[in-house]
């Protein structure tokens, strides 16, 4: 997967923002294309496939749920990716899947 596309964790988990986010903004050449750029945001049930949807949309490289190792949360919090072969300059959001049994909402 090419390295520009690199997936970054925006909020943990826990709900923490990740203060490192200009690591992002600089390897993907983010903050040179002022406010040109689009941002897609996914939400909807735990494995639901979003990820893999963002994969396939976009050519990011999110994890997606190994269905061997069983069902289970594999996207905590929100990740960020850069789209790759798409203008404008396009940040897909990936986000925690919602009715978890790991948050307690099954
Ligand atoms: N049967 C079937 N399974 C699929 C297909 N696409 C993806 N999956 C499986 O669906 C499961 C969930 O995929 P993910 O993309 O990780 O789901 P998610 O919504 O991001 O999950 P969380 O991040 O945990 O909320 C994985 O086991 C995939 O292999 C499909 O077209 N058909
Ligand atoms: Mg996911």
């Amino acid at each position: 997967m090419a390295e520009d596309c690199c997936r970054f964790q925006l909020i943990s988990g826990d709900g923490v923002l990740n203060m490192e986010l200009e690591n992002f903004t600089r390897t993907t050449n983010l903050s040179q294309h002022g406010l040109s750029y689009a941002v897609v945001a996914i939400m909807g049930p735990q494995s639901g496939r979003k990820s893999t949807l963002l994969n396939k949309l976009f050519q990011t490289n999110f994890r997606m749920m190994d269905a061997e190792e069983g069902r289970s949360q594999t996207t905590q919090g929100i990740w960020i990716g850069k789209g790759i072969g798409i203008e404008p300059f396009t940040i897909a959001m990936n986000v925690e899947g919602s009715d978890s049994r790991e948050r307690g909402q099954v």
